[in-house]
C-alpha cells in the first residue's frame, strides 16, 4: 500500500491549523495535525520541505518503521518542530490503517478500557462572582472537572483568563506583552480557592494551570497553601527543563502534580516519570511525536503510577483531539483529558464524529480516526500571522509566559 501523494494544508478558520492529508494508490486518505501555535509554517516547511519527498512511495502500513525513519534517520533529533511533523505522519498512518482495517483506531490500539473519556472545562474570571458562574455553567453541562484560572488584583490581564470570550492567546502577529507579580498571586490564588470549594463542596474535581511563572520553592508554597482544597492537580509549577527542579516541590507538598504540554519526546519526561516527580503528564498526539510515540511515554508511564493528562486546547486541531480520545480511551492509565470546543468555523472545516455528552468526549466508532478536513472550506480561510504573548515582571525583566 504505497503512498502516492502528501499535501500540507494550512489553514486559518478562527486561528491557524496545519494539516497533512497522505493518500495511498489505493484511494485511502489519512489526517494528521501538524500546528505548533504562533511557528505554525515553520513545521510547514519542514513537512513540505523534508518530509513529504521521503514519504512518496513508502508502504503505509509500516508506521514504526515511518516513524524511526523520520526520527533517527533525520540525524537532527527531537524539538517541537520536528516532532509535530513526525506526529501529523504517524497520525495520518493510523487513520489510514483504521480505514483499511475498518474498525476505529482505538481498537488497533488495544481496544476499550473505558466507557468515555473525562474532560475537565475552562473556568475564568477577572472577579470571584464571574469565575464562580462560570464553574456552574460548565456544572450544568455535567464536567466532573475543571480548570480553575483567576484574575489577580493589581495586574490588568492573566494569562487563561478570558472574560466571557472563547480564550485564544495568540493575537498579535508581534507579541503582546503582559505584566507578571509573583508576590500578587501567591497571594491571590489560595482565596481563590477557597471561595470556589465553599460554593461547590468536595465532588467536583478543580484543577490550576500555573503556566510555567514560579520557582520551584515559590511552586512548593503554592502547592501547600492550596492542599485544604484538594486539587487534582496543579499544572506546570514550573518550566520543566531542570527535571529534577520537580523534587523540591514534591517534598514540601502533596498536591498532584501535571506538566508535559510543551514536551516533544520521551526524554523530556523520563525523569519526572521514573522518580515519580509528577502525577500527570500532558504530552500530547501532535507535539510528542503522534500516536505511537505518545503511546511509549504514557506506557512508561503506567508502570510508576503517573496517569495521563492530554493538553487539549483549541490550538490543537480536531485531528489531535480525535487521535487523542482514541488513545485516552485505549491506556490502563488515563486521568484526564483537557477539552476546549473548537469555534464553530473550525469544526466545519473539520468533520469530526467524537462528541461529547454528559462530562465525557466519544471517539465514535467510525473506522480511522472519525475526522476529516474539508479542503475547499479549509481555502477560504488563509494564513494569519498570529504570536503567543510574552511575559514581563514589573521591573521589566523577561518571565516565563
Ligand atoms: O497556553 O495551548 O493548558 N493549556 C494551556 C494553553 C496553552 C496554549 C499554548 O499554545 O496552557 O492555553
Ligand atoms: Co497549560
Amino acid at each position: 500500500m504505497r503512498i502516492t501523494e502528501a499535501r500540507v494544508i494550512v489553514c486559518s478558520p478562527g486561528r491557524n491549523f496545519v494539516t497533512l492529508k497522505i493518500v495511498t494508490e489505493d484511494g485511502v486518505s489519512g489526517v494528521g495535525d501538524a500546528t505548533l501555535n504562533g511557528r505554525e509554517l515553520a513545521v510547514a516547511a519542514y513537512l513540505r520541505e523534508h518530509v513529504v519527498p521521503v514519504l512518496i512511495g513508502r508502504d503505509a502500513r509500516n508506521i514504526e518503521d515511518m516513524w524511526q525513519y523520520l526520527y533517527k534517520g533525520a540525524y537532527w533529533r527531537r524539538g517541537p518542530v520536528t516532532m509535530s511533523a513526525v506526529a501529523a505522519v504517524d497520525t495520518a498512518l493510523w487513520d489510514i490503517l483504521g480505514k483499511v482495517a475498518g474498525v476505529p483506531v482505538y481498537r488497533l490500539l488495544g481496544g476499550r478500557s473505558r466507557e468515555g473519556v473525562t474532560v475537565y472545562g475552562h473556568a475564568s474570571g477577572s472577579t470571584s462572582d464571574a469565575l464562580l458562574s462560570e464553574i456552574s455553567h460548565y456544572v450544568r453541562l455535567g464536567y466532573r472537572a475543571v480548570r480553575v484560572q483567576s484574575g489577580v488584583p493589581g495586574l490588568p490581564s492573566v494569562y487563561g483568563v478570558s472574560e466571557g470570550r472563547a480564550y485564544e492567546p495568540a493575537s498579535a502577529a508581534v507579541p503582546v506583552e503582559s505584566v507578571w507579580d509573583t508576590d500578587r498571586y501567591l497571594d491571590h490564588l489560595p482565596r481563590v480557592f477557597a471561595d470556589v470549594r465553599a460554593e461547590f463542596g468536595p465532588g467536583l474535581k478543580l484543577l490550576h494551570d500555573v503556566h510555567h511563572r514560579l520557582t520551584p520553592i515559590e511552586a512548593a508554597r503554592l502547592g501547600k497553601s492550596l492542599e485544604p482544597y484538594a486539587l487534582t492537580w496543579l499544572e506546570d509549577p514550573v518550566p520543566a527543563e531542570l527535571q529534577e527542579g520537580f523534587r523540591l516541590i514534591r517534598q514540601h507538598t502533596t498536591t498532584p502534580l501535571a506538566v508535559g504540554e510543551v514536551f516533544n519526546s520521551i526524554w523530556d519526561c523520563r525523569q519526572l516519570i521514573t522518580e515519580q516527580l509528577v502525577d500527570y503528564i500532558r504530552a500530547t498526539v501532535v507535539h510528542a511525536g503522534g500516536i505511537t510515540h505518545l503511546r511509549r511515554i504514557f506506557d512508561l508511564a503506567a508502570i510508576y503510577h503517573v496517569r495521563s493528562g492530554s493538553h487539549g486546547a483549541t490550538d490543537l486541531s480536531p485531528v489531535c483531539m480525535a487521535a487523542a480520545l482514541h488513545v485516552d480511551v485505549a491506556i490502563p492509565n488515563f486521568g484526564l483529558q483537557e477539552y476546549m470546543p473548537h469555534s464553530a468555523e473550525t469544526d466545519a472545516v473539520f468533520p469530526h464524529g467524537y462528541r461529547f455528552e454528559g462530562g465525557y468526549l466519544h471517539p465514535g466508532e467510525v473506522p480511522g480516526l472519525g475526522v476529516d478536513i474539508d479542503e475547499e472550506l479549509a481555502g477560504s480561510y488563509p494564513y494569519r500571522a498570529a504570536s503567543l504573548p510574552v511575559s514581563r515582571l514589573t521591573d521589566g525583566t523577561l518571565h516565563s509566559w
